[in-house]
């Protein structure tokens, strides 16, 4: 009954902003066990992994009933999507709601915006580690760039773990068996839940084919490339740009990159007259190994037991096979035998590749910044002896913090039902305690301060400069949620502040180098409490990650009530 008010009234709502369709979707998270030598538990959204293709076209409502097959909870999140005016449909435990019990189910409201190549994941327990996640393609009703291609292929790619994420993974790396803070190493690739020369791309007949590619791993970042082929690429995370031709680029975690490729573009010596005639190429991700802690080939995995023995090795080269007469047979020529494209443009000197240009510029204004924020982060030892993330010296838990802006309200309860930060703003305003920006030492613009917590106030309106300064020697992919941000410059390129203005790049996720930094923009147009967090999924579990709570005032004004739908889950029934 609840459920059907509460679906029902948002909709109204939300039809009621456009002449809008509605997309049903229904998603059983359950177990399955896919491969057929490991016994490795996979989570799946009905029964796949990934899960089924979302797909929508921009403001179209989308209404997802996610039910939890599992016997844990499970919450899933709607990577991308902005979520105007539903911030508790964002899926982000602690932030926006407790997660969905076990044996219960949830439904999702929310608008299709922005278009683009999104995802969806879980953000609880590492599950989407083992396996919880599926692409969303929000369409455009005319696609920037559409006259380039005729058909469209999705990657996606993921790391591979044979033990389960949240039991065995987690729980080793955050002891004190780990204090280096080495994060769990991948025990293989995958690409659309197949290993490595296992996945065939046929081109049936098409010769200009777009490619979307979304990063689904919880630790690696890949150098992708096509063989003899340049890439045209059009659109990074969710911001279509104008053909940026390169021959290889790179993927950090959770980021999104789509490229047309033409097959008349085809390094000649691969045709059938050419010194290496073959009827297929090889799709190549390359996992840039200098970001594992240690050399991945050579080292013991302390916590492994072999249990789930399968594969056995890992290898740092993932390899699709795209299949030119679409029979599916693999390449004749080694992978290690790669024809250097002179012709083609180099790699992006920098990973986020800021030099991309957006498609679209008219009415493409970018404010100057209200406010300030410096972010520190690092890793360090903490008193128990476990190595954690810090950013300005905080550490989150999913245990600790939320407690610390509401003491004692659920005391005694499961920390997963700890109320949510977006509930506490509804309905315990005042108690919230969180400080008003302030002009500090620094900079002349009011600096945006947090309670000690991780909790940071940001009025309503404020557009936000953060300068991400990151002090560890690994580089780092942070993502907001409930909006998404220009990226001013990096120290890979810090000349893209003056080049670009007034059209910087807006993405979702940000790559920030290894004692490098990131400076990035966004406006605080959507209350609500927003997490923002290095994507490593190890490293989220590791505590790096704040909320922004953003327009607590703004969000009583419209009246924004939450639904019983929410608190039943925070109830645990
Ligand atoms: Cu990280």
């Amino acid at each position: 009954m609840y459920m059907a008010m509460r679906t029902f009234s948002t909709m109204l709502i939300l039809l009621a902003m456009s002449e809008a369709a509605t997309v049903y979707q229904t998603l059983y998270i359950d177990k399955i066990y896919p491969y057929r030598i490991s016994g490795k538990p996979v989570m799946a959204a009905n029964y796949s992994s990934p899960g089924p293709l979302i797909e929508a076209y921009e403001g179209d409502i989308l209404i997802i009933r996610v039910i939890n097959r599992l016997n844990v909870s499970t919450t899933l999140h709607w990577h991308g999507m902005y979520q105007i005016g539903t911030p508790d449909m964002d899926g982000a435990v602690g932030a926006t709601q407790c997660p969905i019990p076990a044996g219960r189910e949830f439904t999702y409201t929310f608008k299709a915006e922005p278009a683009g190549t999104a995802w969806y994941h879980g953000h609880w327990l590492e599950q989407y580690t083992d396996g919880l996640y599926g692409p969303i393609i929000i369409r455009r009703q005319v696609e920037p760039n559409w006259e380039f291609y005729d058909k469209e292929e999705l990657l996606m790619v993921t790391d591979w773990y044979n033990e389960p994420a949240h039991s065995k993974l987690s729980s080793w790396y955050l002891s004190t068996a780990n204090p280096d803070g080495i994060e769990p190493l991948p025990n293989a690739i995958v690409v659309n839940g197949k290993f490595t020369q296992s996945l065939f791309i046929p081109v049936s007949g098409a010769s200009r084919i777009r490619f979307r590619v979304i990063n689904g791993a919880s630790l690696s970042m890949y150098t992708f490339s096509i063989d003899g082929l340049p890439l045209h690429i059009i659109e990074l995370d969710q911001t279509a740009t104008v053909p940026y031709s390169v021959s290889s680029f790179v993927i950090n975690v959770a980021q999104r990159v789509s490229f047309y490729i033409d097959l008349s573009e085809l390094n000649p010596i691969y045709s059938q007259s050419g010194s290496s005639p073959t009827n297929s190429i090889f799709i190549r991700f390359q996992a840039m190994t200098e970001m594992y802690p240690v050399d991945i080939l050579n080292y013991n995995l302390p916590y492994y037991t072999q249990r789930y023995a399968y594969p056995t090795f890992f290898n740092s080269l993932y390899l699709a096979i795209l299949s030119l007469d679409s029979n599916n047979s693999t390449p004749k020529y080694q992978p290690r035998d790669v024809n250097s494209m002179s012709q083609m443009a180099s790699l992006p000197s920098d990973n986020n590749m800021l030099a991309a240009r957006p498609f679209n510029l008219t009415n493409y204004i970018v404010p100057n910044p209200t406010h300030y924020l410096n972010l520190v982060v690092k890793f360090a030892v903490d008193s128990t002896g476990i190595n954690r993330g810090y950013m300005n010296d905080v550490t989150y838990t999913f245990t600790g913090n939320y407690t610390k802006v509401r003491p004692n309200v659920f005391q005694g309860i499961k920390p997963e039902t700890k109320e949510p930060l977006l509930q506490q703003m509804v309905n315990r305003p005042k108690t919230l305690g969180l400080p008003s920006p302030r002009v500090q030492a620094g900079s002349s613009l009011p600096t945006i301060q947090s309670d000690g917590y991780g909790h940071y106030l940001v009025p309503y309106q404020a557009v936000v400069d953060i300068f991400l300064n990151n002090t560890d020697n690994g580089e780092h992919p942070f993502h907001l949620h409930g909006a998404d941000f220009w990226i001013i410059a990096t120290s890979n390129y810090p000349q893209a502040e003056n080049l670009y203005q007034q059209a910087y790049l807006k993405r979702d996720v940000v790559s920030v180098a290894a004692n490098g930094w990131a400076k990035i923009r966004f406006i605080a147009d959507n209350p609500g409490a927003w997490m923002f967090h290095c994507h490593i999924e190890w490293h989220m579990a590791a505590g790096l990650i704040l909320t922004f709570v953003i327009a607590p005032n703004q969000l009583l004004a419209q009246g924004y009530t939450i639904f019983n739908t929410q608190y039943d889950l925070c109830r645990g029934v």
